[in-house]
């Protein structure tokens, strides 16, 4: 690349700013219920593990109603809604937060099409289950929602800082 090559990014010149904060981008990831009772949660978590991602927290609950409703609040007026917070609150959920570079978009594509008949064969939910209303997991979409649902479901001192000794070899 030339050193006149338009630049994309925002940044100064020659600053590692932007490189350095999408490393550290993280999304919410949460094994849904349907998910932990057929026994995926080992399944998924290899997926973002073998990816190179890096797991920040994780934690087993039974979400209750309140927290999956502020959850889903964008889709309140649904007819899906209440269906969808009755199902995510029946049983225990594996609730995560994973780190690295772009990891909220590589996280979605990881986990395939909201229904998983249009998911292709490769992703988790192309892989590992058929009806939308029963699709074992949940990513956020963005980067501010990923942020708004680690707030939601995590205190800050839950998310564990440290060095991954992979780090190095996942990137350049
Ligand atoms: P995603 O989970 O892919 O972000 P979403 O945010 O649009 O999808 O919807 C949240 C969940 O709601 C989705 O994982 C499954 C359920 N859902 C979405 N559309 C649905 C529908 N048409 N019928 C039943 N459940 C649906
Ligand atoms: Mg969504």
């Amino acid at each position: 690349m030339s050193a006149a090559a338009p630049r994309r990014s925002s940044a100064r010149p020659g600053s590692p700013v932007r490189t350095m904060a999408a490393k550290t981008e993280r999304t919410f990831i949460a094994i849904k219920p349907d998910g932990v009772q057929r026994g995926l949660i080992g399944e998924i978590v290899k997926r973002f593990e073998q990816k190179g991602f890096r797991l920040v927290a994780m934690k087993f609950l039974q979400a209750s109603e309140d927290l999956l409703k502020e959850h889903y609040i964008d889709l309140k007026d649904r007819p899906f809604y209440p269906g969808l917070v009755k199902y995510m609150s029946s049983g225990p959920v594996a609730a995560m937060v994973w780190e690295g570079l772009n990891v909220v978009k590589t996280g979605r594509v990881m986990l395939g099409e909201t229904n998983p008949a249009d998911s292709k064969p490769g992703t988790i939910r192309g892989d590992l289950c058929i009806e939308v209303g029963r699709n074992i997991i949940h990513g956020s979409d963005s980067v501010d929602s990923a942020n708004k649902e680690i707030s939601l479901w995590f205190k800050p001192e839950e998310l564990v800082s440290y060095k991954s000794c992979a780090q190095d070899w996942i990137y350049e």
